[in-house]
Order: structure tokens, then C-alpha cells, then sequence
């Protein structure tokens, strides 16, 4: 093990842990909503913080947008029509426009900023998503962005955003919910990355079971993303008539699997049954 000491470390603290990575600062600076960070680092390559807290990196993301985007994408009715709330950086529009049945997909990101300096040094992670005509970006807050969508307009809703602070916060409120469950269509399914069931437990547990108590259905699912907080992570899926989110179809896995680092029909099967037994117990004791 080596430890060059020419180049710095770079840290998101949370309760009195702290993550970090060995790189340098590639630029910092402060938009309308947030701190912008992008580190270039010696591990996992150049690396996305916002406000001080780990994002994405290009060796990291599809540890994350593989896992936001394919158990929804894989099984909802169709997937003509889709929406990103936040997802600034690119990578899960990247994932979604793998899907050919789409047709229009509506990216909802607050901070223009974002866009322009992941777009500027983060190029890989939006890769030819950027390009494609059938992504439409809006410059606009997503929760007033829902409250404005007519009943029925989406097949799938993906949330990307942040953690619940800052512009994030209301993106994990009941009403922000129900404004997404409007807007979907039968057959649709939400998705939501529902933060780390060990650093950010309460939070994890609150959001499983306001999604669930909105949509009827819903699960978390859990992976790995290790550059964030405690490197455990989840993402929680939901449907208004069933849990069909856990059958994805067959031809779309074909199409889409044989390509992703991390998701297969298999790893999405064990993710969904790897619910750690304090986290059952704690949904099961609030139904
Ligand atoms: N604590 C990190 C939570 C990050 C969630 N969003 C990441 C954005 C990647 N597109």
C-alpha cells in the first residue's frame, strides 16, 4: 500500500465518518443552489460533488445508474414517454436512451450548472445522451415541475436527486409523490435512489414507506456504490397495480443486459430478496 503524499485527499463527512478520495480539484465553484466540486481522482477517475458530497464518478456510476434505471426501465408497460427529476450529470438519461421504445424523455434538473460542467469535464458519464433528439432538458425545479404535469403523461419516473437537503429536500415528501403518481401512466413504475440503509437509516426507512403508502407497491433494492457514504446503497421502485417492477421482460433484458457492468435479471432478483432483516422488521412493524 502506498501513499503519495503530492496529491490531496478529498472528503464528504457524515456523522463522524468521513469518505474520501485521493486526487486533486479540478474546479469548485458556487452556482445559485449549491457548491459545484469536480476531483480528479487517482481511484475511481474524475469525480462529481455537490455541496461536499460525493455524486458520481466515471469508475463509480454505473454502479448507480445501472441500478436506478434498468429494474423500472426492464418492466414497465411501455416506455414511450419518461421523465429524470435532477440527474444534472447525464448518466441515467445515457441508461435510459439505450432503450429504443423511447421516444421522448424529459429531464428535469434545477441547477443549469450541473448540466454545463459535467457536459464540460464529465463528458463520459452523459456520454451520446447529450446528443440524442429525444432527450428534452428543462431548466426547472422538479416538484413544481410535477404539480404542473396533466394525469396519465409518463410511463416512467425516475428521481435522481441529491441527498434530502438543499434543493433535494422536497423530493422526498409525501406530496411530491402523490404529484408523480398522478403523472404516470398504468403500468408505470417510479423510481428513486432511497439513500445508504446504514448512514442515512432514517431517511432510507421514511422514504421505503411514504413511497409505498403513495403507490401501494413499492421495494427497495440494495447495491453497492463505494464511494458514498458507507458504500451500501438503495434504490426503491413503485407501481400503482402490482409489484411488477420485479419481473422484468425478456426481450428488453436481452437488449439491454449483456452490456451493463453490474445489472442482469439475476442481480436484480437476488438485490430485490437482499433486504437486510432490521430493515423487514422496521417496514413489517410500520404496515
Ligand atoms: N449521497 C449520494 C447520493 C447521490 C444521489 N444522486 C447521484 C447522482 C448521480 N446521477
Amino acid at each position: 500500500m502506498t501513499n503519495n503524499q503530492t496529491s490531496k485527499w478529498f472528503d464528504e463527512y457524515h456523522k463522524g465518518v468521513r469518505y474520501g478520495l485521493q486526487g486533486e480539484i479540478l474546479i469548485d465553484l458556487k452556482s445559485e443552489y449549491q457548491q459545484i466540486t469536480v476531483f480528479n481522482s487517482r481511484r475511481y477517475g474524475r469525480a462529481l460533488l455537490l455541496n461536499g458530497c460525493w455524486m458520481t464518478a466515471e469508475l463509480q456510476e454505473k454502479n448507480y445508474h445501472e441500478c436506478l434505471v434498468h429494474p423500472a426501465l426492464s418492466s414497465a408497460l411501455q416506455i414511450k414517454k419518461g421523465l429524470i427529476i435532477g440527474g444534472g450529470d447525464g448518466g441515467t438519461a445515457r441508461e435510459c436512451l439505450r432503450y429504443q421504445d423511447i421516444e421522448q424523455l424529459d429531464l428535469v434538473e434545477i441547477d443549469e450548472k450541473v448540466i454545463e460542467i459535467s457536459q464540460k469535464y464529465l463528458p463520459i458519464i452523459g456520454g451520446s445522451a447529450w446528443k440524442d433528439p429525444r432527450l428534452k432538458i428543462n431548466i426547472q425545479d422538479g416538484i413544481e415541475w410535477t404539480e404542473n404535469t396533466k394525469e396519465n403523461t409518463y410511463d416512467f419516473i425516475i428521481v435522481d436527486g441529491s441527498d434530502p437537503a438543499g434543493p433535494a429536500e422536497g423530493l422526498f415528501n409525501e406530496s411530491f409523490f402523490r404529484n408523480c403518481k398522478r403523472s404516470l401512466r398504468a403500468g408505470g413504475i417510479f423510481a428513486m435512489q432511497s439513500e445508504s440503509p446504514e448512514s442515512f437509516l432514517t431517511i432510507h426507512l421514511d422514504t421505503v414507506r411514504t413511497i409505498r403508502k403513495v403507490f401501494k407497491y413499492a421495494d427497495p433494492l440494495y447495491g453497492w456504490v463505494p464511494m458514498y457514504p458507507s458504500g451500501w446503497w438503495s434504490w426503491t421502485f413503485a407501481a400503482m397495480e402490482g409489484a411488477h417492477y420485479l419481473k422484468p421482460l425478456p426481450q428488453r433484458v436481452d437488449a439491454i443486459s449483456q452490456d451493463c457492468k453490474i445489472w442482469s435479471a439475476q442481480w436484480q432478483k437476488g438485490a430485490f430478496q437482499a433486504i437486510p432483516a432490521f430493515i423487514e422488521r422496521a417496514l413489517k412493524a410500520s404496515n
